[in-house]
């Protein structure tokens, strides 16, 4: 049915699915997907991955997502003007990265800040760079080869309130997580995830940062995820287990591991005590968006908790996506109140 004029203006435009979006895109002049907010000297700045049209049609790998370059985003606060950055680090300054340059993530550290990002190396293997800036909008300087010991993508670094970094990374299917299982390549296995559907799923990994911020400080571990039944969510629960997108954030000292469920669509998270875990399964709190993919982050600012996520509004492709912003909400138990991305 044809909307009016007036309906428009009130609700915004209609989702393929007929009903209305939670919230607009924060920019509309490139594709932004996978956004990882951190609030540096009191503003918001988004790293996010820089979509860009492609030919290469969808597939279980994410072929698809061919992202060459990185621009950051800025604002003062929530609903203010959204600055798009200038390219802060193209696939051709990072002499070990050949393609796909997918989620990244940011940190500060004494004056310097640091761009962690997955990319397929000259071999087609999915490693972990980082590089450098003295200007949280880049341009970032890559170290010339990947960090020693990370693998597979979507790293995200957790400053505790102590001042230690701990980077979590990984991502099955396309992120090939599932060829890492004895901590070197398999080139070989499985293109999807280990077919164990009664053991427990592969899972993020975790490792602290070392002083430099430019290397793990250890091997990396497993981050657990329990179920209700105290046991390890197992690989057949889609709609539980882990995919990729790992995001940590604290809140009254307990740090919340969350994450994509991916092939079921849903944000989801656990509670722990530590950066390590183990972590209690709590629940989805995003529901399934327009769009393959969605991928989070969730920071406080001016005293309110943000998810940050993303959707297909402005393109309804899978490759073109589009990052958006909502309030997030806890319930007084510290559980956080599940989010629809559609209104009505
Ligand atoms: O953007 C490319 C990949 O898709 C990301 O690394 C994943 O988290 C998913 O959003």
């Amino acid at each position: 049915a044809l909307l009016s004029t007036a309906a428009l203006a009130k609700d915004g435009p209609v989702a393929p699915n007929g009903r209305h979006y939670l919230s607009q895109p924060l920019v509309t002049s490139i594709y932004t997907a996978d956004p990882s907010a951190h609030v540096f000297n009191g503003k918001i700045y988004i790293y996010p991955s820089h979509d860009i049209k492609t030919n290469i049609p969808d597939d279980d790998l994410g072929s698809q997502y061919a992202m060459r370059d990185y621009r950051v985003l800025e604002m003062d606060h929530v609903g203010g003007k959204v600055t798009v950055g200038p390219v802060a680090l193209d696939v051709d300054q990072v002499p070990w990265a050949a393609k796909q340059m997918w989620a990244p993530d940011a940190a500060y550290k004494n004056g310097t800040y640091y761009l962690y990002f997955p990319a397929r190396d000259h071999q087609g293997i999915f490693r972990i760079g980082v590089a450098t800036s003295k200007n949280p909008m880049g341009p970032f300087k890559a170290d010339p080869k990947p960090i020693p010991g990370a693998y597979s993508i979507d790293p995200a670094v957790f400053t505790d309130s102590d001042g230690k970094s701990y980077m979590y990374f990984g991502g099955i299917w396309g992120g090939q997580l599932q060829r890492w299982v004895t901590g070197k390549y398999n080139p070989h296995g499985s293109a999807t995830d280990l077919h164990q559907d009664d053991k427990p799923a592969l899972t993020a990994k975790v490792a602290m940062l070392a002083p430099d911020m430019q290397h793990l400080a250890e091997k990396p571990r497993d981050v657990v995820i329990l179920g209700k039944d105290g046991k390890p969510v197992t690989g057949g629960e889609h709609d539980k287990r882990f995919f990729e997108a790992s995001w940590m954030f604290k809140r009254d000292g307990k740090y919340y591991f969350t994450y994509s469920t991916g092939d079921t669509h849903f944000l989801a998270y656990a509670i722990g005590d530590n950066p390590y875990g183990p972590f209690h399964y709590k629940g989805h709190f995003l529901l399934p968006v327009q769009g393959w993919t969605t991928h989070q982050s969730i920071v406080k600012h001016n005293g309110k908790w943000w998810l940050f996520y993303a959707d297909t509004q402005l393109s309804n492709k899978n490759s073109l996506r589009n990052v958006k912003v909502t309030q997030l909400h806890f319930n007084p138990d510290g559980t956080i109140q599940t989010i629809d991305p559609f209104t009505h």
